[in-house]
């Protein structure tokens, strides 16, 4: 098993000891997926669950790299060892603004901090599967906190909230309007709003949409279950503002899920979540290859004659995959 011309666990054991030239090796290991990315998050799994997982999500262009940047700075000024991951949405047009991002990031970031943008170019449904693995070999190696900059709820397939122990959801001022439908699935998600550019007219609006939206959640019990109202924090990423009180917001969220027991379920649903993506990946790759067999190419040629149905042939497929 080797990348790069080295063995993938002497990588791990260098990157283990803080070399970052290995951690960058294992990480475009764990992006090109397959037998070798297995086995990174093999090694990687045991020594897990010490890191803070923060996500960032909202909008396209609502801010968030300019904001995870803040945080980055903070978060390594106060002695944090903290690790980015930038979820690079397949569109090419933000394509091109992450290595903007990134290098703006890399500007504020200090010695000890590791940004990484990860695409989804050339191996779809890949992410689902690589940036957990990523997650986690930053949490083995060391890093807390772990952010991840992610566009949107259910606009890719990753999904943040199911990732992060801590979301954080940015909107902007008249974003209402813009993600009028999705309301309750943001309320679902987020632990912390920002109003971003709040330097903008309209942002006290936005900020009283969000109040009014956590107050009617509270009365039909969308939000029962996370007792923890999550607040709202006005920043102008820019230039900095409000962006220390949105870091310790996370910090508190942190110490809320400890306390409350709540850390537990929450890692317990991203272990189930990711144990469902790879066991769809490992049913899904079994059911094309029964579709090559023999048996699945004549069953393919009765419900082109029209003898049996599509869903009858999956079904029959299925029977035999299971078996
Ligand atoms: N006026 C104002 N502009 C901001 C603020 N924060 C970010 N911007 C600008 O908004 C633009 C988008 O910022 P990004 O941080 O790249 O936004 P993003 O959400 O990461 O964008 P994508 O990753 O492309 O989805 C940039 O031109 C920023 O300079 C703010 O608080 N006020
Ligand atoms: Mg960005």
């Amino acid at each position: 098993m080797k990348s790069h011309g080295e063995p993938v666990h002497a990588l791990f054991e260098k990157a283990f000891a803080g070399e970052r030239r290995s951690i960058g090796q294992l990480l475009s290991v764990i992006e090109q997926g397959g037998d070798q990315a297995d086995s990174v998050t093999e090694m990687a799994h045991t020594f897990t669950g010490k890191a803070h997982i923060v996500g960032i999500t909202g909008a396209p262009g609502s801010g968030k790299s300019t904001l995870t940047g803040q945080l980055t700075r903070i978060s390594s000024e106060a002695g944090w060892k903290t690790a980015v991951l930038a979820v690079d949405p397949s569109s090419p047009l933000t394509g091109g603004a992450i290595l903007g991002d990134r290098i703006r990031m890399d500007d504020l970031a200090g010695e000890e901090t590791f940004i990484r943008s990860m695409a989804t170019r050339g191996h779809s449904g890949g992410l689902a599967l690589a940036v957990p693995a990523a997650i986690r070999l930053f949490d083995a190696v060391g890093y807390d906190p772990v952010i991840i900059e992610t566009v949107g709820v259910g606009q890719v397939e990753v999904d943040v909230a199911g990732t992060a122990d801590t979301t954080v959801v940015v909107v902007t001022p008249g974003w209402g309007d813009a993600v009028q439908a999705n309301k309750a699935g943001l309320l679902e998600v987020a632990d912390i709003f920002v109003v971003n550019k709040a330097d903008r007219p309209g942002a006290k609006d936005a900020r009283r949409d969000l109040e009014l939206m956590l107050d009617l959640g509270h009365i039909s019990g969308l939000n029962d279950q996370n007792e923890f109202r999550p607040p709202i924090i006005m920043t102008n990423a820019l230039h900095g503002e409000g962006t220390n009180e949105v870091w310790k917001n996370i910090k508190e969220h942190g110490e809320h899920l400890h306390s409350s027991g709540q850390l537990e379920q929450r890692q317990s649903n991203r272990i189930h979540l990711e144990i469902t993506n790879r066991l769809n990946r490992v049913i899904g790759e079994v059911a094309s290859s029964v579709l090559e067999t023999k048996a699945g190419r004549e069953l393919l040629k009765s419900v082109a004659s029209r003898e049996i149905s599509p869903s009858e042939a999956a079904k029959q497929l299925a029977a035999k995959v299971l078996k």
